[in-house]
């Protein structure tokens, strides 16, 4: 059986930025469970109608149709209970559903300021007028303007990043002793913005950095 999951790509088909995506594929190495990815863009909604809704990532397993990262996330420990857990034990979802409710009003909001014209610039020509219309709708000024305030918003991500800093520089990953949803969750807004931003955000010796590379090293991926 082949698991397939759709996933967000720019123009160039490689690139494949989406944070909530991000989330998954980690997810997906945590439970030691292959897959191969479809690329999707923005506005190919008839292609995961499938699904239901009109957004990634999507996971086909089987006859099993699941979408949204966090749908996914807890259809991934029930069907998989032999695998290492997601979540953990009480109250580890709990403070994991934190860590996502900050990455979510916080972290992905400030980014997004940052990033929006930058992703723009990325994204595949049938894409560029959808992402501009909506993006530009959902944060009350056009591309441009965001881009003119680039300092500023890149001093508010840094600010937002404080609590997580604190964290990494008491213990390796976010879950403890090794990575769990709640590291997955985070290494997706910030692998979204090392993927797409035109200047790097954190410095390759930083502790994001440190610790995003051991995320990654502790799935065997790069
Ligand atoms: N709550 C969803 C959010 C997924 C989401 O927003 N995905 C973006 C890609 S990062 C998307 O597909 N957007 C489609 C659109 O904006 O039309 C989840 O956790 O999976």
């Amino acid at each position: 059986m082949t698991r397939l999951l759709y996933e967000l790509a720019a123009a160039d088909p490689d690139l494949r930025f989406s944070p909530f995506c991000w989330r998954t594929k980690l997810a997906l190495a945590h439970k030691n469970l292959s897959y191969e990815t479809v690329p999707w863009r923005f506005t190919e909604k008839e292609a995961i109608a499938f699904s239901g809704q009109t957004k990634v990532p999507v996971l086909v397993d089987g006859d099993n149709v699941i979408a949204d990262s966090e749908a996914i996330a807890a259809y991934l420990d029930d069907t998989y209970p032999n695998e290492p857990p997601l979540y953990g034990e009480p109250p580890a979802p709990a403070l994991t559903l934190f860590v996502r409710s900050w990455t979510e009003t916080r972290l992905q909001p400030a980014l997004l300021r940052i990033l929006a014209p930058d992703i723009f610039a990325r994204l595949d020509e049938r894409d560029k007028d959808y992402f501009r219309t909506t993006r530009e709708e959902r944060l009350g000024c056009t591309l441009e303007e965001l881009a003119a305030r680039r300092a500023e918003h890149v001093a508010a991500f840094e600010s937002v990043l404080t609590p997580l800093l604190t964290l990494l520089s008491q213990q390796d990953f976010i879950a403890g002793d090794a990575p769990g949803y709640a590291d997955h969750i985070v290494f997706g807004a910030l692998q979204w913005a090392k993927l797409t931003s035109s200047t790097p955000l954190f410095a390759e010796d930083s502790t994001i950095a440190i610790w995003m590379a051991a995320v990654l090293e502790t799935y065997g991926l790069e």
